[in-house]
């Protein structure tokens, strides 16, 4: 390193200290190696040679406790340098029942420690980088200088959440710091099949607002001083820093990983010449910190830390079969109701809008982002109207074009125990360039982190045909939703539901996706109804029998629940009694409600809009014939969308949407059985 350097005892200790992680980390990296072939409960090993002093450092850089960090699986210098116990870290390894890094529930190197603020990481490369902008978002908003870290190799930077992370960062100049731990590699892509121009260093310049730092990670002076740079600027609240450290990946991707198929024998030999600990080793005994028979002690001490370390989290029990499917959901009863006299009658628009003002006055955390929510628009349907009149602009506030943005941030802000994000994505067409935050992060978090962590987000989607909104303004997404465990989804039919369900969902500490229908939202003369009271709440799981009836039974949610009712009432002249059940909430979903419709009508019509091929009438179907099997006189019946998409022609949207008189005809069919 070629840098005089006189060393004070403090600096001699935080030397030592950073030895002592990157020994630890090397040496727990040659033990899980073993590990992996003893068949104790490991498969899977991802080395970490070579990137230990970046980790390190940034650890030995931060506050523990205090700050925010979301460290990759290349990682685990970071890990053990903020104070991840080694035993844990093992215990992990070994897929054993701990209550940190998800209790045998996520691969090795996934970390997650919560006094420690490391919350749920997830394999998916890159979209931790928005939740940590999150996390950085709720730390202003809190007025507290905390920094936050987030780390990736250079292969994540392609994904596009880093570029909407560093975007967000600087429009709303965040104390976050991007970590690079550049090994020029991703898995066997090299970076100039990576990276355009071969630097993200280059690329990120090109934010404003950014500094940026690109360096020799193997290097102490260099990381340090970079570092060093970022956090005061975080710190200071001056706002985001990149780093890009320049590491050699020593080794394999993984332990499924032959890295002799696609680098040389002297690359493999140059990246071991780079490696930071013998670097650091020799500058350290050169620099006269320490002499060689003292290094020798070190790396024997350091070393029998890890077999003890080894041994201690061998004796932990793998996780209880029995608890496999534990803590999908936290758990969650709503605030008693206390009805209140009837209010004005309200549509459906203006219930959403109120139960929002009610949550964001009783609540301070509860925070409102969305494309054009904020300010003079209050969002395309004018929901979110008044609410930063009213509340002002840090708790309703417009996001960029960008829905990954938008829930990869509302993980971030949750992760605090304070706010409580309710997001507008603008359609519920467009949600799924957010598909991999709400699928792959928000809805396992609880379960990943093994009750840990909570999700308390609330996610509103317009959605649904009937106005001419063409292929990208119609879908109705629920059945794809509710395929995804850990989600709710609530999807209301009038106004007195929208505000009941809205209110418990906010409260509810998991992630609820609310569906509003976009035909039904100023819709009088079926869905206003008289205004619920602040303290009306409606549990989720509860269906309503909207009209009593014997001769068959029909369910549906949103707009059909609407329908059916109108025919029933128009069959009804003919003699024949139909029983109409709206699910409100598909998940949880009410079947007893629905099963015990079936006992008395012996037949089931399934109403939806969405198409028919795996539709959430598929669902049900296959709930009826294997719980109402027995109390059947007719083979289930469905009336639903085309297998199309919804075009924007009315003539050819009537055609592809289901209409009332369908539902009527097939009631009256079934009820002929
Ligand atoms: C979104 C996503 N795509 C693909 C993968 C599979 N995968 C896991 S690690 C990895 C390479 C990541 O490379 P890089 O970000 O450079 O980090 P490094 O492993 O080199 O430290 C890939 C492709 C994944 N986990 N997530």
């Amino acid at each position: 390193m070629g840098i005089c350097f006189t060393q004070s005892s403090t600096e001699k200790f935080s030397l030592l200290k950073a030895l002592e992680v990157m020994h630890l980390t090397r040496f727990m990296d040659d033990k899980m190696n073993k590990l992996v072939r003893q068949n104790k409960g490991a498969t899977f090993h991802l080395p970490v040679s070579g990137h230990e002093m970046i980790g390190a450092v940034s650890a030995l850089s931060l506050t523990p406790g205090t700050d925010w960090a979301y460290p990759y699986y290349r990682d685990r210098a970071f890990a053990i340098g903020l104070g991840c116990s080694l035993v844990d870290l093992l215990a992990a390894f070994l897929a054993r029942d701990i209550e940190n890094h998800s209790g045998g529930r996520m691969m090795p190197e996934h970390y997650c420690q919560k006094n420690l603020r490391i919350p749920c990481q997830s394999s998916v490369v890159g979209s931790q980088f928005l939740q940590a902008v999150g996390a950085a978002k709720s730390a202003q908003l809190r007025g507290k200088k905390e920094v936050v870290y987030v780390s990736g190799g250079d292969g994540s930077t392609s994904q596009g959440d880093f570029h909407e992370a560093l975007n967000f960062s600087c429009i709303h100049n965040l104390p976050v710091i991007f970590v690079i731990q550049d090994n020029g590699w991703a898995i066997s892509v090299p970076v100039e099949d990576q990276t355009a121009g071969g630097s993200i260093a280059k690329i990120a310049k090109g934010y404003e607002g950014v500094a940026v730092y690109e360096f020799d990670g193997c290097d102490y002076l260099q990381t340090t001083e970079a570092l060093k740079s970022a956090v005061e600027k975080a710190r200071n609240n001056l706002g985001p820093s990149v780093v890009v450290a320049k590491v050699p990946r020593i080794g394999p991707h993984s332990s499924s990983d032959d890295p002799k198929k696609y680098k040389t024998e002297e690359l493999l030999d140059a990246e071991k010449m780079r490696d930071p600990i013998a670097r650091f080793e020799q500058w350290l005994l050169e620099e006269g910190v320490i002499t060689s028979e003292e290094l020798e002690t070190l790396r024997k001490t350091h070393f029998e830390m890890i077999e003890s370390a080894a041994v201690k989290a061998d004796q932990f029990p793998m996780p209880s079969k029995s608890g496999a499917e534990d803590k999908v959901y936290a758990p969650f009863t709503p605030p008693e109701s206390i009805v209140s006299e009837p209010g004005e009658s309200i549509v459906l628009m203006d219930a959403i809008n109120h139960a929002l003002i009610e949550e964001m006055e009783h609540d301070a955390g509860v925070v409102v982002f969305g494309q054009d929510v904020a300010v003079g628009k209050g969002g395309v349907f004018g929901i979110t109207r008044t609410l930063s009149d009213r509340f002002g602009k840090d708790r309703c506030f417009n996001t960029p074009l960008a829905e990954s943005t938008i829930v990869g941030v509302a993980i971030g802000m949750s992760s605090d125990g304070f706010h409580k994000p309710v997001v507008e994505i603008q359609f519920a067409d467009y949600s799924w360039t957010a598909m991999n935050q709400i699928f792959n992060e928000l809805s396992s978090i609880h379960y990943r982190s093994n009750g840990v962590w909570n999700c308390p987000i609330v996610i509103r989607m317009p959605y649904g045909g009937y106005i001419q909104g063409g292929p990208y303004h119609s879908q109705s997404i629920e059945a794809f939703l509710s395929h995804c465990p850990g989600l709710k989804i609530a999807i209301p039919s009038n106004a007195a539901d929208a505000k009941r369900l809205l209110k418990a969902a906010i409260r509810d500490p998991n992630p609820v996706i609310f569906l509003e229908h976009k035909a039904l939202y100023r819709q009088r003369l079926f869905c206003a109804r008289a205004e619920t009271g602040p303290e009306e709440f409606l549990p989720f799981g509860q269906a309503q029998v909207v009209r009593s009836g014997t001769d068959v039974t029909v369910v549906g949610w949103g707009m059909t629940a609407l329908m059916a009712n109108e025919a029933a009432e128009a069959l009804s002249k003919e003699g024949i009694s139909v029983e109409v059940i709206d699910l409100r909430t598909i998940v949880p979903l009410d079947f007893e409600t629905v099963l015990g419709s079936i006992k008395k009508t012996g037949k089931l019509l399934i109403a939806h809009e969405a198409a028919r091929n795996s539709g959430f009438g598929a669902e049900l179907a296959a709930r009826a014939s294997e719980e109402g099997f027995l109390y059947l006189d007719a083979p289930v019946q469905r009336v639903t969308g085309k297998n199309c998409p919804v075009p924007y022609c009315k003539d050819l949207e009537d055609e592809v949407l289901p209409q009332r008189k369908d539902i009527e005809a097939a009631l009256k069919i079934l009820s002929e059985y």
